[in-house]
Parts: structure tokens; C-alpha cells; sequence
């Protein structure tokens, strides 16, 4: 196997809007669902919030300089549509724009190739007071913001993708409620992901109205490796309904222009899909210049009729279970490693979905726009911060990517999640996921080893053999 990567291999990071920025009354932002959810007593661990975050609103220069001095060639973060278009409609905010054209022009000044996402999960509060996902009128505000950022940065920014992770808005915001807008009703999760499929589509033509030639249009999702306990026809099918609702919900529409029958018939007894309209599914599909594959850790399922089962499929807090319709599928973690996260540590599950999503795409090139770890890393005396486990974390996944590129998959970049420690969810501050350590009181960054490891891999793209630190 080769240790060498791809020229053009862009090697970056991660972040989100509302993980990162703070500043939520700042420019005539207002709030969006993850604002009001994490407000909401009893949502997020501790109360935290994403009120601070880790200030870069205020900080965007320095935290651009830490990634030129890490010599990363290119960056992928998120914009908040309530910062550009507060109420989810009507004309763009100049002031909540200049914010992102700045960004966006400190990264180019140093080199560092900007990858804008639109959607990361932070929906104008108005919206969702209108219903949010599960109506269709987002999916059409949603292209209609689409268009707005395109044309005002569309002249520097080359590479645009509509959503992240639409499965975690629509069946961890609507069905488990463990994400804002923190709602647990099975046929609104179905339909927030139908709307998300059309968002996207109406998104991405709106997209190629008004960028210039070159323009790149993407999405990003985060398909799961199902894996069954055993071989029995029982568990095997328990993984076919977890694939559908996992994968090809999103897949299905956006690269074959169809929802999967079996999906349909899964969830029949919940709904019979009439808010999918005629031409909708055709919409979905829009051609693609990448997609864009967000993996952590696999999944093993299989039947089961037990209620009581153990269950480690994202549930977090809460009772109820973010898959509409299936009520005989028990999940087991894995043996072996896990995270901080308490996530198996399972680098075959990202070779196996590059591998699986380059046979489902064909033609289209593929990016891991995230992958990356929690650890409980501390600085030590001299305030250095040695984090190997991360090291040995993302070797093994660069190795897997590595080996997905000689085995024919045409993967084109590799987006670390994450830049630096920030708001993780529901799990508040408590997660740490940077290869840069940031002192939630003083603010202060601070690379660890692991941020040093990646820029020797980014200077040389050269895998070393050994992941010493
Ligand atoms: C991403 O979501 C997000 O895009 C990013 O904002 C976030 O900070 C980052 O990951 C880290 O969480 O419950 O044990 O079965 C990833 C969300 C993670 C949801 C894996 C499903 C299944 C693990 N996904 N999870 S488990």
C-alpha cells in the first residue's frame, strides 16, 4: 500500500457555526432552534449554550492564522442562516454577510481553501415556529437563503455544500429529541427528512443559478455502517430497515431519484408518503461535483422483540428512539475501543462506506469532510498537550482512507473534525473533539501534538508508518 496521497489532497478541518462563533445577538443575528433548545433547562449538559462558544465571531483572524501556521490548505465551516436572513425570509443582512466574506478572505489571503456548508442545523427560531422541517415551505426558504449566500460569495468561494448531516436534523431533532428542536413524533421525522432531500435539491439548483463556472456543489452526510450481530435472516433484515432509515432515505433521492420501496413498506403504518409530491424525488437528484462523508463509528444491530434491550443508536437521554417505525431492532456496541465519546473506534467502517458510496456514485469524487475524535486530554505542567490517542485515531482512519484510494475510490480530501474544542451538542462543553485545546474561561489556543502530527501529514502528505506524535 502506498503511504503517499493524492496531489490536491485537501487536508483541513471542521467546524460549525454555532459550535464555534458565540456572539448570538451580534449583527442582527437572531435566535436560531439550537439557541432555543439549549436554553431550554434540562437540554444540554450543564445548561451550556452556544452563547460564547469559543468566541471566534471575535477571534476569526486568529484562529485563520492558527490554521496557516499549521499549513492546512483548506477549511470547511459552516454558515448561520440567522446571522445572513434572521427570520428565514426577505433580503440578506449586510453586516451578518461581511462576517463570512471577511472569513472567507483572511483564508484566501493565506492560502486556505474555503469549503462553505449552509446548513448546520441551526434553523431561524421563526421557522420552526412556521413548523420547521416537517413542512415543505422550509425546503423552499431554504433555497431561497441558498441563493441569497451564493450571490454574495459566490465570487470567492469555490466550493459550496447545502446540508450536514440531514439525518441528524430530522431524526435526532424530531424523533429522539436529543437535538433542537428537541420534538419526538416519528411522522415529522420522516417528513423533516423529506423536506431536507427537497432543501437540498431546490438548494442546489439555486446554487447553479448564480455561481460562476466552477462552482462546486456538494452535501454532506453521515451514512452509517450497519452491521448485522449475526448472519441469521433475522438480524440481516434488522440491518436492511437501519440502512434504509439510516441511508438510503437521503441516498435514495439525492443519487437515484427515488425513495427505496422497502422504506416506504417499513414505514406504511405511520404514513403513506403523499407529501412526497409528483416530481419531487426527480428534484433530489441534482448532479453532484462531490459528496461529502461524515464518519465516526458503526453500527451493529439485530432483531429483537425485547423492549428493555440495551440500546446504543444515539438515543442519548432520551426515551424515545429516533427510528420511525422500527420497534424490533435491539443495538449493541461493539467490542473493543472506544472514544470519550464511548464510540467504537472502527476504521474499516470508513473504508467500507468510501468503497460502498463510490460504487452508489459513480464518477462522483468523494471527500470525508469529517472524522475525528473525543479524548479527556489535558495539558500538562508546561501547558503542553499530548493527545496520542488521537494520533493513533486518525492514522488508522488515514490508513483506511489510504487504502480505499488504492482500491479504486476517487477520495479527493480529508476534513478533521475538529479545528479546535468547542460546543458539542447536547453534550455542552464536556467533549473534546480539537486538535487545537481552547481554555473554555480564558479563550486561550493551544495546539496539541495531534495538531502538530496533522500539519507534518498536510506538509508531506506522506502517511508516516509509525503515528508517533
Ligand atoms: C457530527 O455529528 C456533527 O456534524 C458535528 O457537528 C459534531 O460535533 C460531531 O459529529 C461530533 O459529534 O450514538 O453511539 O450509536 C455526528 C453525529 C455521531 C450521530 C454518531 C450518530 C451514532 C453513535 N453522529 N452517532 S451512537
Amino acid at each position: 500500500m502506498s503511504d503517499t496521497f493524492p496531489a490536491g489532497f485537501l487536508w483541513g478541518t471542521a467546524t460549525a457555526a454555532y459550535q464555534i462563533e458565540g456572539a448570538p445577538q451580534e449583527d442582527g443575528r437572531t435566535p436560531s432552534i439550537w439557541d432555543t433548545f439549549s436554553h431550554t433547562p434540562g437540554k444540554t449538559e450543564g445548561g451550556a449554550t452556544g452563547d460564547i462558544a469559543v468566541d471566534h465571531y471575535h477571534r476569526r483572524a486568529e484562529d485563520v492564522r492558527l490554521m496557516a501556521d499549521l499549513g492546512l490548505n483548506a477549511y470547511r465551516f459552516s454558515v448561520s442562516w440567522p446571522r445572513v436572513q434572521p427570520t428565514g425570509r426577505g433580503p440578506a443582512v449586510q453586516r451578518g454577510l461581511d462576517f463570512y466574506r471577511g472569513l472567507v478572505d483572511d483564508l484566501l489571503d493565506h492560502g486556505i481553501e474555503p469549503v462553505l456548508t449552509l446548513y448546520h442545523w441551526d434553523l431561524p427560531q421563526e421557522l420552526e415556529a412556521a413548523g420547521g422541517w416537517p413542512e415543505r415551505e422550509t425546503a423552499y426558504r431554504f433555497a431561497e437563503y441558498a441563493r441569497l449566500v451564493g450571490e454574495a460569495l459566490g465570487d470567492r468561494v469555490r466550493r459550496w455544500t447545502t446540508l450536514n448531516e440531514p439525518w441528524c436534523s430530522s431524526f435526532l431533532g424530531y424523533g429522539s429529541g436529543v437535538h433542537a428542536p428537541g420534538r419526538t413524533d416519528p411522522l415529522a421525522t420522516l417528513r423533516a427528512a423529506h423536506h431536507l432531500n427537497l432543501g437540498h435539491g431546490l438548494a442546489a439548483q439555486a446554487l447553479r443559478s448564480v455561481l460562476p463556472a466552477g462552482g462546486q456543489v456538494s452535501v454532506s452526510l453521515n451514512p452509517s455502517c450497519v452491521r448485522a450481530r449475526t448472519q441469521s435472516p433475522d438480524d440481516l433484515d434488522a440491518r436492511r430497515q437501519i440502512d434504509a432509515l439510516a441511508n438510503r432515505i437521503f441516498s435514495g433521492p439525492m443519487l437515484n431519484g427515488a425513495y427505496p420501496e422497502d422504506l416506504i413498506a417499513d414505514t406504511a403504518r405511520l404514513t403513506d408518503w403523499s407529501f412526497v409530491q409528483s416530481g419531487d424525488e426527480a428534484l433530489c437528484k441534482q448532479p453532484l461535483d462531490s459528496l461529502g462523508i461524515n464518519y465516526y463509528t458503526p453500527a451493529v444491530v439485530s432483531a429483537s422483540t425485547d423492549p428493555t434491550a440495551e440500546r446504543h443508536d444515539g438515543h442519548g437521554a432520551s426515551d424515545h428512539s429516533p427510528w420511525p417505525g422500527v420497534d424490533s431492532v435491539a443495538f449493541h456496541q461493539p467490542p473493543g475501543e472506544v472514544t470519550e465519546m464511548g464510540w467504537s473506534v472502527d476504521p474499516t467502517g470508513m473504508y467500507e462506506l468510501l468503497m460502498r458510496y463510490s460504487r452508489e456514485a459513480p464518477g462522483v469524487p468523494l471527500q470525508i469532510t469529517e472524522s475525528g475524535a473525543a479524548y479527556d486530554d489535558k495539558p500538562d505542567a508546561d501547558g503542553v498537550v499530548h493527545d496520542p490517542e488521537r494520533i493513533r485515531y486518525l492514522h488508522a482512519h488515514l490508513s483506511a482512507v489510504r487504502r480505499a484510494i488504492d482500491d479504486g475510490a476517487d477520495v479527493r480530501g480529508y476534513f478533521l473534525w475538529s479545528l479546535m474544542d468547542n460546543f458539542e451538542w447536547a453534550y455542552g462543553y464536556t467533549k473534546r473533539f480539537g486538535v487545537v485545546r481552547v481554555d473554555f474561561e480564558t479563550q486561550r489556543r493551544t495546539p496539541k501534538s495531534s495538531a502538530h502530527w496533522y500539519a507534518k501529514l498536510a506538509a508531506t502528505g506522506v502517511l508516516p508508518d509509525v503515528p508517533l506524535g
